[in-house]
């Protein structure tokens, strides 16, 4: 469940390559619901129907993400081209036990989480006895723990090799410099081989590691939201006998990770109404969908999400927050109340930050909210 205001968990370093588009991909067994989820979502019309591996190629389309200050920014600047930030949602194929050694459809799935800078894990916690459960029956947590281990094993065979390499590099062979990535890389394999850890679990990593782990991009470093899909008579009473379980298992395991109920069921029936149809409906039901809550709150909050990697060249940055920006009127008035900060390469961008760089080369100066 979303966290309530004021107990904000401490969050782990994100660990990736961040820019103004994040791709998302969605992950889980198969048949739970992922393309469903990702249709409504995206507005897309993939194909989602009752049989495992439904889905084999992936899926994928651009949600723009709204966001109120951008277009304030917009009107105040009137810049010459606008680009706001997308959210690139991937709809995989779903992964069984032994994906990683080739089950099921292999280990084509690698690739296609590797491309992503998080993770929507789905899980099935509706009863229908129609469709087909790969594993038998409904159980969440068992389904969630099923795929971290096929995640955690594709990490532990990438780390092999690397390893492998680096130590004919750095400890037989002559170049001395990598020897520290060997050790990192060394510490990494203890964590994900020896004591069968995804990488995001380690309360802290540090800069130098997070330099390494940047680099090769394991695929449990990626930050991932749990989906728990509902029938829609769940959903509507926000009742569910998994979702205490898989909220606790999830505190236990991965925390600070956040846990949203869905429902593929009420969402898709409620895209394919009018609007007067469905206000109707979610009035009568007491009922909405979960997707405002995404376009509203999770996406500019992934968005925002900016871990610089600042460039060659970088000098500073100014920073100002968005909302001291909008109180004063002006930058100018901003500075005046000295609410326009000098920033260096180590500054860590909050969301709604507007920010202007200086760089020593010869283009010029940009200006990004
Ligand atoms: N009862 C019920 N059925 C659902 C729900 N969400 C999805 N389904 C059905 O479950 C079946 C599988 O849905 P998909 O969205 O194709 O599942 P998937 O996870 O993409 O499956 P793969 O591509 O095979 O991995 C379809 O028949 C959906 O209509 C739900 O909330 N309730
Ligand atoms: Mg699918």
């Amino acid at each position: 469940m979303p966290p309530k205001k004021g107990e904000a968990p401490k969050q782990p370093p994100l660990i990736g390559r961040f820019g103004t588009s994040l791709k998302i991909g969605i992950v889980g067994l198969p048949n739970v619901g992922k393309s469903t989820f990702f249709n409504v979502l995206t507005k897309s019309q993939a194909a989602a129907e009752n049989f495992p591996f439904c889905t084999i190629d992936p899926n994928e389309s651009r949600v723009p993400v709204p966001d109120e200050r951008f277009d304030f920014l917009c009107q105040y600047h009137k810049p010459a081209s606008k680009v706001p930030a997308f959210l690139n949602v991937v709809d995989i194929a779903g992964l069984v036990k032994g994906a990683h050694a080739g089950q099921g459809l292999g280990n084509a799935f690698l690739s296609h989480i590797s491309a992503c800078d998080g993770i929507f894990h789905m899980t099935r916690a509706f009863d229908d006895e129609d469709i087909i459960h790969v594993e038998g029956n409904v159980d969440p947590v068992r389904d969630i723990e099923i795929i971290h281990e096929e995640l955690r094993l594709k990490d532990e065979e990438m780390i092999a090799p690397i390893l492998d390499k680096l130590e004919k590099t750095a400890v037989r062979g002559s170049d001395k410099k990598l020897k520290p990535e060997y050790d990192i890389m060394l510490k990494i394999k203890n964590w994900i081989v020896d004591e069968k850890k995804h990488v995001r679990f380690y309360p802290d990593w540090n800069d130098k590691e997070i330099d390494v782990l940047n680099k090769y991009l394991f695929l449990t470093s990626k930050p991932m939201i749990y989906l728990v899909n509902l029938s829609e008579k769940d959903y509507i009473r926000k009742k569910n006998k998994w979702l205490a379980k898989i909220k606790e298992w999830v505190d236990a395991h991965d925390p600070g990770a956040m846990v949203i109920p869905v429902s593929g069921a009420i969402e898709s029936k409620l895209q394919d109404m009018e609007e007067e149809e469905r206000n109707k409906y979610c009035e009568e039901h007491k009922t909405q969908s979960v997707l405002l809550y995404f376009h509203t709150t999770k996406a500019p909050q992934a968005a925002g999400k900016i871990h610089t990697d600042f460039e060659k060249g970088f000098i500073m940055a100014e920073v100002m927050k968005y909302v001291d920006f909008k109180e004063e009127g002006s930058e100018s008035a901003a500075k005046a109340a000295g609410k326009y900060r000098q920033q260096g390469r180590n500054y860590v961008v909050e969301d709604g930050d507007i920010i202007f760089f200086k760089f020593n080369t010869p283009n010029a100066p940009k200006k990004k909210p």
